[in-house]
């Protein structure tokens, strides 16, 4: 049984409809079931019409409505990879009432941890890291000390669309962070307020084309996740040394996976005020070792800035 098609009258190719015409003469498609599809591939399927101008609208008009809404964010996190994703998910349930916008600088959000290591899809998270995964309703297989994703892209897309769903954050990505508002503090110091952005393909060419000025987003947090390689890396602290806020970096130390994971996690912080490192980028604060294929630490250092975050909302 083929399902009604709908009939569509476009305003743009017949100009004297008015809107409440086109409501009326348009019939809307009852939503055909897959069922009901499967036989009906024939010569008659038809999708309900479109005017391409309707696509380039409901894009546009979402976009642009976010920009304009979270321009004044109370919370950025940048970088979405495990755990700017994990701080994502833990702000996502404790407060639906900030706006927290995630900027990516990858058209892809992930980061690293779409894979396990040397491109082996297993994940590894060490225990106590289970209770997220478990929180998240990730399947995985218990291994005593520690428990394995089946795939890396099974928590990541789990993650992910959990962070999506939640009306009070929204992911733009392809967008890069390429500076960050500071505000004098009564010390002489600098406090961090917000963000600069761009999009990625205009930061990256920087050097070749004149002056092309960035966006902003004030936020009184933002939450620095961007890890500790690639070609925007440790990207907020780098940004510290060069403003004289700290003086170098710490230097990423060898791998080493005891030290490195308990380190991130209990050091992730404020690291300078409105400022909070979580994450990769963490081990180029205080040179941390790396802890490589194993991702316990993103996910609870994740866990952690948010409870940091969370302070300077309950204060
Ligand atoms: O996955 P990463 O790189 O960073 P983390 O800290 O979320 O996770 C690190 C983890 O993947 C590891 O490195 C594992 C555990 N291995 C450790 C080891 O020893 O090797 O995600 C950072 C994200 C990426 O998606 C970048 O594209 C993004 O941050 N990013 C930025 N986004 C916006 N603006 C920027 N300036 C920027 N810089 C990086």
């Amino acid at each position: 049984m083929s399902p009604p098609s709908a009939m569509f009258v476009d305003p743009a190719e017949s100009p004297i409809l008015t809107k409440a015409t086109l409501i009326v003469t348009q019939v809307h498609r009852t939503v055909a079931s897959l069922e009901q599809m499967a036989d009906n591939w024939g010569h008659d399927f038809k999708f309900s019409p479109i005017r391409e101008s309707q696509v380039s609208r409901a894009m546009t008009r979402r976009y642009f409505k976010d920009l304009d809404t979270y321009a004044e964010s109370d919370i950025v996190i940048v970088g979405a990879g495990s755990c700017g994703l994990s701080t994502a998910y833990m702000l996502g349930k404790a407060r639906p009432d900030l706006k927290i916008a995630i900027i990516e600088a990858g058209v892809a959000p992930g980061g690293g941890a779409w894979l396990g290591g040397q491109l082996f899809s297993a994940m590894v998270m060490r225990k106590p890291a289970d209770a997220f995964l478990a929180d998240l309703g990730v399947p995985y297989e218990d291994e005593g000390d520690f428990v394995v994703v089946k795939h890396a892209a099974l928590f990541t897309s789990t993650l992910l669309s959990k962070v999506l769903s939640f009306p009070n954050i929204k992911l733009f990505n392809a967008t890069a962070v390429e500076d960050l508002i500071t505000r004098p503090t009564a010390n002489g110091g600098v406090r961090v307020a917000g963000v600069v952005t761009n999009w990625t393909l205009v930061s990256m060419h920087h050097d070749d084309q004149s002056c092309m000025d960035p966006n902003t987003i004030n936020a009184p947090i933002v939450i620095s996740t961007t890890g500790h390689d690639g070609p925007f890396g440790a990207f907020s602290v780098k940004r510290l040394v060069s403003m004289q806020q700290i003086e170098k970096l710490g230097g990423m130390r060898g791998l080493d996976m005891n030290s490195a994971e308990d380190a991130i996690v209990t050091k992730t912080r404020e690291v300078i005020p409105g400022l909070i490192v979580g994450g990769m980028e963490l081990s180029e604060v205080d040179g941390a070792n790396r802890m490589g294929p194993t991702f316990g630490a993103m996910a609870l250092s994740g866990v952690k800035a948010a409870e940091e975050a969370l302070k300077v909302f309950e204060e």
